[in-house]
Formats: structure tokens, sequence, C-alpha cells
């Protein structure tokens, strides 16, 4: 008598450290590899052709998503995440959703277990935002405005536009992306919770309940230039000096008038002219807030944008805050919470629910159609960094879960 279906981990092992070697960095710790990079391009074509020998039909859309589908006929049952990476990333972040989805397509499909809807895995571009945060499924679901395609640029001020033309695509067609809704019957992602909760409580399965929203900006204090030896301090209109207080004062008031699960963070710091003896005339912040209360998080916005005019009074400076990209939090959908707590008892994993402090194309794709997410525990709840990596009897308790939430979910 055959256990229920379940993946092959020896295959999805060799495909996730075969995946880890595109974009590896030159001293073997860690791996870049951010969206539209050579690196990135060359993992693209290493993906489409597995997802060809699985018996996938594949596709790649304007705005650089890339698709598996198996089955035709009715609105599909969709899983994946991103193959992008941050600057000396792991080996999971994204990885593990995209690899794992094409294994569990691969496994029904040679099992011949029939399915009464199709089912789609996605490998969204540029999630981490290297140009724009979670891009990919922005323009798959709609919310990309075509009008700040001109402007999105790395923080090392590369524009998206040269970037995506570097890999073949036309940034500006990126919107015809855009799904319709009626071809989605739901999303379901696997991925690393990239904290310490699941290791700590000891349970193998996350379900996520909800996903926070994100506020991502340039915040630049322009003041002025002056000898550093012979200008009195008080003359000083020190644009390092008012960013300092603003991100101590803004990281206070994101503690302490947030929802106490609300975090901030500062990520780069430009400080010009950038010499010893020249008092700084303008400081750029890239500043980002986190929270999953949608009014909690448009009041933070408020907060330090009026603390941001306020210290520039201040210091007698301006202020410019330029919007990099917004991020809507994301309630997970019922239906497909309750398929992942099938999938985890049929398999008798216990499960621990709970909020995605991390950002995810899940919270896109709750848009448009019924979306949720699992978690696995992330080794000392690291990620982000070249060390993140999860247990490989966790990644198969993973895998065996999204399998059996697929096949819930495709009826
Ligand atoms: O930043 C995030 O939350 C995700 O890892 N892109
Ligand atoms: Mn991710
Ligand atoms: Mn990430």
């Amino acid at each position: 008598m055959r256990g229920p279906l379940a993946i092959s981990l020896p295959r999805l092992r060799a495909h996730l450290e075969t995946l880890a070697r595109f974009g590896r960095n030159p001293d073997g710790k860690g791996i870049t590899r951010s969206c539209w990079s050579p690196a990135h391009e060359e993992a693209r074509a290493w993906l489409l052709d597995r997802m060809k020998e699985a018996g996938l039909s594949t596709w790649v859309d304007e705005a650089g998503n890339t698709f598996g589908r198996l089955g035709n006929g009715g609105p599909a049952v969709m899983t994946g995440s991103h193959i992008d990476t941050v600057p000396s990333g792991g080996p999971l972040d994204g990885a593990l959703g995209v690899l794992a989805g094409l294994e569990c397509l691969q496994t029904i499909h040679e099992s011949s277990t029939r399915t009464r809807l199709p089912l789609m895995v996605a490998a969204w571009s540029d999630e981490e935002g290297r140009y724009a945060g979670l891009f990919g499924s922005r323009a798959f679901t709609g919310k990309l405005d075509v009008k700040h395609i001109p402007q999105l640029r790395s923080a090392d001020g590369e524009r998206l536009v040269d970037a995506m033309a570097r890999a073949g695509f036309n940034a500006y067609d990126a919107p015809k992306a855009r799904c319709n809704p009626k071809t989605l019957a739901a999303y379901v992602e696997l991925h690393i919770e990239q904290g310490p909760h699941l290791e700590a409580a000891r349970i193998p399965i996350g379900v996520v309940e909800g996903i926070v929203g994100n506020r991502r900006k340039w915040v630049t204090f322009t003041g002025q230039a002056d000898h550093a030896g012979t200008t009195p301090m008080a003359w000083r209109r020190d644009a390092f000096m008012a960013a300092a207080e603003y991100a101590m004062r803004a990281r206070q008031l994101i503690i302490t008038k947030g929802s106490g699960r609300s975090v901030t963070n500062f990520g780069r710091v430009e400080v010009g002219p950038g010499v010893a003896n020249i008092v700084p005339d303008r400081c750029v912040l890239l500043h980002e807030m986190r929270e999953l209360d949608p009014r909690v998080l448009a009041r933070l916005e408020r907060q330090c944008l009026a603390l941001a005019k306020q210290v520039a009074r201040k210091w007698k400076l301006k202020v410019d805050v330029e919007v990099i990209s917004k991020t809507e939090p994301a309630r997970c959908a019922p239906r497909v919470m309750r398929a992942v707590e099938a999938a985890a008892a049929a398999l008798k994993l216990k499960v621990k629910h709970m909020p995605s402090g991390a950002g995810h194309d899940a919270q896109n794709l709750a848009a448009v159609t019924e979306a949720g997410m699992l978690f696995i525990p992330s080794q000392g709840g690291r990620s982000h960094r070249p060390d993140e990596m999860s247990d490989w009897r966790a990644i198969e308790r993973g895998g065996n879960a999204l399998l059996h939430t697929l096949l819930t979910l495709a009826g």
C-alpha cells in the first residue's frame, strides 16, 4: 500500500544546490543574483529547462515573470516565489518556493495524479526590490504605476529601464503582464520563515495569517557646505547631523507609537561631498518601515514625514522625501490557510499560526485571488545573509505540506 504522494527530496536538494551556484560570490560565501543580472538570466534559462523537463508548458511575461503550467482548462491553482536574491544572500530565500513548487508539479505529473484544476508555478521578478520591491508580482496584479517606471533605480543609481533592456526586456511593456483574475483559483507560497519563532517553538510548519505592508523612501537632507575647521558649530547647517537626528527619532517613534510589532530600517546612508574637511551639505537615507495594520502603517508614514520636516526646520535646511515603493499589508485567505492546516494534519505535522514580518509576492497575489503562505523554520532565524539555511528534513516537510495543499486546492 503506497503512502501519500511525496516529493523527491534528492531531486529538490540537487536543484537547490545547482541554483545556488548562479551568482555565487567570488569568495564562495553568499549569493548575489540580482534581478536582470547575467547570473539571474542564466538561472532563469536553467529554471525554464527544469520546468520543461518536468512536463510543464513554460513562458516569460513582459515583467520578466517566469511561469510553468501543468494542465489546462479552468482557473489555475498557483504556487511560486522568486529566484532573485539580496546581495550576499542565502540559498533558500525565494529559491525554496520556486523549486519546491516545481518539484510538486513534477511529482503530480509523474504520478499521473489528475487534479480538477490546472497548476502553475511562478518565479516573480525583482521580489527583493533592487529596483522596486515585488516588481513582477506588482505588474502581474495590476499594481505597477507605469509613470513611476522612468524613476525606478537601484540604490547605486542604475535605472530599471537600462537593467531590463540589458536582459532583453522593455520596462515600459511590464504593465502588459497584468493578469485576468478569472484565470486564477488560488495562490500558495512556501517560504523560509526568515525569523526565529518556528525553531524556538519546535514547530515544523507556519500557517501565515497576514503579511506586513512596507513603505520604502529616499529621505534627502540638503544643508550647506562649509569649512569644517573655521565654521562655528552653531552656524553649521550640517546635513549629516540632521539625518542622524531624524534616523534616531524616527526609530524611537516607530517603536513607541507603532503597534509593538512595527519595525523600521535605514539600510543605506550617502553623505556628500564626503571628505573630512567639509561640513556635509547633503545626506540621503534609504528608509523603510513595516506594519501589519494598514491604518497604523499610514499613521507612522505621516508622523515620520512630519518629523523629517521638523528636524529640517531645526537645522535650518531642506528635506525631500521620495517614495520608492509602497506595499499594502495583506490578510491570508482562510480557505488557503485551512488547506495548509489540512495538509499538515495529513502529514502529522504541528502548525503555528503567525504573521510574516517579511514582505512576499503573496501579498500582491492576495489582491487578485485567494492567497496564503506556509513557512518552514530557519536555522537560528538567519536570513538575508550567507549562512541562511534550513534542515533538509524541514525542507522535505515543507515540500510535502505544499504538495498536499496544492492537491487540496486543485481538487
Ligand atoms: O524584504 C523582504 O521582506 C523580503 O525578503 N523581500
Ligand atoms: Mn523572499
Ligand atoms: Mn528576501
